[in-house]
């Protein structure tokens, strides 16, 4: 659905093939796809219908193109290859801005920019941005189309790239465009790299730009995006949609849009329980999400690796669907010992960002193999040997792939109306302090744990890898709003759940490190151990041991069957230092004071029951 228009601005009407979709919402949409077309003078637009063919055709223009390098389908099929600028490798959190009416809205955590002030700031940075390039008009429903807890946008982009990106991510096609048509609501997204072509401009393989504005307009409900073709600055349905947007959107309705994986265990029994975790960027929640519990007996279905989006039930539950359909992941890390469903998944119809190619045609990134090959092209596109003194694919090259090819995925994944959630979990990079598994003693707690966790960064984002940062609830990048009326939403979610029904609370810690610096823990699909522990709680099989910062393992009630933890090792990664403990609570107090009185009672309360137990213990 591709028409050529010429160099002379026409009237915006003119421009491009709609498809036959007919309805009172229609217009809206149009002419908005005009006003941005007006403002961004692309050469076309292109309304993605979201069909094989066009998909297919995408695909190879990119290649044509130079933008994607195939992949020998010997090894894999349908599958790509992109290499970003070097400068274009992670989110830019300090170019990530939300323009709420007032600041306090915003909150110290987000950069906050008055809306008309940015608004003056970018629209020049838009005016004529996709000149000499095709405008995508891309429809997408996150969750099911038409699903109870699904919520629809649309994002246009000039980059290709983005959009056979969006393809896999989201649900896209002309069943979106229908629900729109009958008048559904849905969040505007606009995308542009920032790098408008001359008249015969050759263009580059990366295009974008040195400025980056990645702006949430959390009360208009719009995404502005320029200068960067990295996933989570491009694919804007993913983090500024599902999470910062969706959040602002589930404090108004009551419900919780989170940066967490979504799992469903089965005991040996045939019990079902289901799981969501948040972990921060690169710190194992696709991991988690593919599980192979190397305890016997026990199974994980895979529902989601990214965002889920919780609501509280008539029954007391708390509810959860994947609003994603596909999986945008870390490569470095995952190999046959660590993640081989994520191996498995990755067999074909991938396009991979930054990762390094084979001379047969294939890719290779660190920890895929615990040999390198002999050579490879780097993820720069230069030679490279294993003496090249380093890395071969970027610490954040990444997968982008359908949910629907993990092996171990749900049969009901993409159910309408999700999942009730047994358990939820928080986890971080900790070194030190934050044991393996505790347990919250209530929701109020489990709150509080949420609120105070700590990690260290990743290559996930700019900034100093290794470097300790607060990150409540996984969500410190991601949270649309004032993060302490963000603690607030939780505790006044957690009171909507009938108190025996609502999930119950824990702390992870796969990363606790010995004073040699080697993980204590072996992790991966040994952490089946600690969701076997969880399950036997939900159940009250166990106990639990009392400590000043929750509810502890006893060893004994730990599986450890098959794995050989020292006693020593397995002291440490439960050890509670009430010293360090104390100066964590102080940490807490200074982070809390940031927000200037405005972090709920029920937390302070918390942190002086913390301090108390502490002096006590
Ligand atoms: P985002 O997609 O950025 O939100 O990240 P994610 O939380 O899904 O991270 P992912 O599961 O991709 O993990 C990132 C890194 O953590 C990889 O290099 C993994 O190998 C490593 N990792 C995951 N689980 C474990 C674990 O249990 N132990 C250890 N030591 N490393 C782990
Ligand atoms: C993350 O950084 O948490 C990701 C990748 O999941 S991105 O979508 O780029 O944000
Ligand atoms: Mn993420």
């Amino acid at each position: 659905i591709t028409r050529p228009t010429t160099s002379t601005p026409k009237p915006a009407a003119s421009y491009g093939d709609m498809p036959a979709v007919a309805g009172p919402g229609m217009e809206a949409l149009t002419a908005w796809v005009e006003e941005i077309a007006a403002l961004t003078q692309p050469a076309r637009i292109h309304w993605v219908d979201g069909s094989r063919a066009e998909n297919d055709a995408l695909l190879r223009e990119q290649v044509e193109e130079g933008k994607l390098i195939k992949l020998n389908p010997e090894w894999r099929p349908g599958s790509y290859l992109a290499r970003s600028h070097p400068s274009d490798v992670a989110r830019t959190e300090a170019r990530t801005f939300i323009a709420s009416d007032r600041e306090a809205d915003a909150g110290p955590t987000n950069n906050w920019v008055a809306p008309d002030e940015i608004r003056a700031t970018i629209t020049p940075l838009f005016e004529g941005s996709m000149r000499g390039r095709t405008m995508y008009v891309v429809p997408f429903s996150m969750g099911p189309v038409g699903g109870p807890l699904s919520h629809i946008g649309v994002q246009v982009t000039d980059s290709a790239y983005a959009v056979t990106s969006i393809e896999i991510m989201t649900r896209v096609g002309i069943d979106v465009l229908r629900e729109i048509a009958q008048g559904s609501p849905w969040v505007k997204t606009v995308h542009s790299v920032g790098a408008p072509l001359a008249p015969g401009e050759k263009d580059v393989a990366w295009p974008c730009n040195d400025e980056k504005y990645i702006v949430h307009f959390p009360e208009t409900l719009e995404v502005w995006s320029f200068g960067s073709g990295y996933g989570g600055n491009a694919i804007l349905a993913k983090k500024c949609f599902a999470l910062r947007i969706a959040s602002v959107i589930g404090r108004d309705e009551g419900w919780l849009a989170e940066h967490m994986l979504l799992i469903r265990v089965i005991s040996p029994e045939g019990k079902k329980y289901h799981l969501a975790a948040a972990f921060p960027s690169a710190c194992g929640k696709t991991n988690l999400a593919m599980l192979r519990p190397t305890i016997p007996g026990w199974r994980v279905e895979t529902l989601g690796d990214d965002i889920a989006w919780l609501r509280p039930g008539e029954d007391g539950r708390l509810w959860a669907i994947n609003p994603e359909a596909g999986f945008f992941g870390v490569a470095p890390g995952t190999g046959e010992s660590t993640n081989v469903t994520a191996v498995e998944t990755l067999w074909g119809n991938t396009i991979f960002t930054n990762v390094a190619l084979r001379p047969d045609g294939d890719v290779w990134w660190e920890g895929l193999t615990d040999e390198p090959p002999a050579e490879l092209i780097d993820w720069e596109g230069n030679p490279w040997t294993p003496g090249s003194g380093r890395p071969a694919a970027h610490p954040n090259s990444r997968f982008t792939v359908s949910a629907a090819q993990c092996p171990q995925i749900a049969p009901d994944w993409d159910a309408r109306d999700g999942v009730p959630v047994d358990a939820i979990l928080f986890g971080g990079r900790r070194a030190t302090n934050v044991p393996l598994v505790v347990e919250a003693t209530d929701w109020a707690h489990g709150v509080f744990l949420g609120s105070t966790i700590s990690s260290e960064r990743t290559a996930a984002a700019e900034g100093t890898v290794g470097e300790l940062r607060r990150d409540p609830f996984a969500m410190l990048p991601f949270c649309g709003y004032n993060m302490a009326d963000y603690f607030g939403h939780w505790l006044k979610v957690g009171q909507k759940l009938r108190f025996d029904r609502a999930p119950r609370i824990f702390q992870v810690n796969w990363f606790r490190k010995g004073p040699d610096g080697r993980f204590l823990w072996p992790g991966f699909g040994d952490n089946s151990r600690v969701i076997e522990w969880i399950a036997r709680r939900i159940e009250n099989e166990v106990g639990a041991v009392d400590s000043p910062i929750g509810r502890l393992p006893k060893i004994e009630d730990l599986n450890l069957d098959g794995i050989d933890v020292p006693a020593e090792d397995l002291a440490e990664l439960f050890a509670i230092d009430p010293a360090s403990w104390a100066r964590e609570a102080d940490l807490t107090e200074e982070f809390f004071d940031t927000f200037d009185g405005r972090v709920p009672a029920q937390l302070g309360a918390e942190l002086s029951a913390l301090r108390y137990r502490l002096t006590s213990a």
